[in-house]
């Protein structure tokens, strides 16, 4: 009876795939995972949940995300909460900014997702964004891919795009404005910012989502659903991987 509930509990929480908006190359490759870019040069893909997040409420998501298997490849992925004015239809910049930023952080044109908060999983060098040499996970606001902190694990060789899957986890906690943000089990971000009052104008509502973009160099970029949690229910079994 308890295993019955537990799992009545987690499929309940479970967001559902059917319940992404694609657009752009972004396609359903099986029942957990969505490709947002094939192996191929200038593409662009988004998914998008149609159910909204909810920033008053604490909530843990995780995700396995691909990279791709060449090091010389490109773009990455970049994991947005957003309230553009276009909702479920905003995309950003292809190339360089992932189809969530805009070319420069210094002039206002283009497309970019604004306002918007985004984690990036950046797997190629470009100078106008202020990328190191090597790949790098970085917090990102209001559609700019231009960052001046990095996490690469002090590495400068350090490599997403080594054709294994990478999980995600992002913690929200309302009540100290809390974000932690994880890599492989290792903590890669965290602050403590009112996103609500200082991003979202007093929404609490956002939409949240993948993007990603190739240019020139590319790589095969997806992701897949591990866990989603909201603390307002009972804690609940975390799915089980493969490996574990
Ligand atoms: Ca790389
Ligand atoms: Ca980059």
């Amino acid at each position: 009876m308890k295993i019955l509930l537990l799992a009545f509990l987690f499929f309940t929480c479970l967001p559902g795939y059917s319940q992404f908006k694609l657009s752009g190359a972004a396609q359903r490759m099986n029942a957990d995972c969505i490709m947002l870019t094939p192996d191929e040069q200038y593409v662009r893909g988004l998914a998008f949940h149609t159910t909204k997040v909810d920033l008053s409420n604490q909530f843990e998501i995780e995700f396995d995300i691909y990279l791709g298997n060449k090091d010389e490849g490109a773009d990455g992925i970049v994991f947005v909460m957003h309230n553009d004015p276009r909702g479920f239809n905003a995309y950003g910049t292809w190339g360089e900014c992932m189809s969530y930023g805009r070319w420069s952080k210094f002039y206002v044109s283009g497309d970019f997702i604004s306002p918007s908060i985004a984690i990036e999983f950046d797997t190629y060098e470009n100078f106008r964004q202020n990328d190191p040499t090597s790949d790098h996970i970085a917090y990102l606001e209001n559609g700019t891919n231009y960052h001046e902190v990095y996490w690469n694990s002090n590495n400068k060789n350090f490599n997403l795009e080594d054709d294994l899957m990478h999980n995600f986890r992002l913690n929200w906690n309302p009540k100290n404005h809390q974000l932690q943000v994880w890599l492989d089990r290792q903590k890669v971000y965290e602050s403590n910012k009112d996103l609500v009052n200082e991003i979202f104008a007093g929404e609490t509502q956002v939409i949240w989502g993948f993007t990603a973009s190739t240019g020139r160099a590319h790589n095969l970029q997806y992701f897949c659903l591990r866990r989603w949690a909201k603390y307002t229910l009972p804690q609940v079994k975390p799915a089980e991987k493969e490996g574990d």
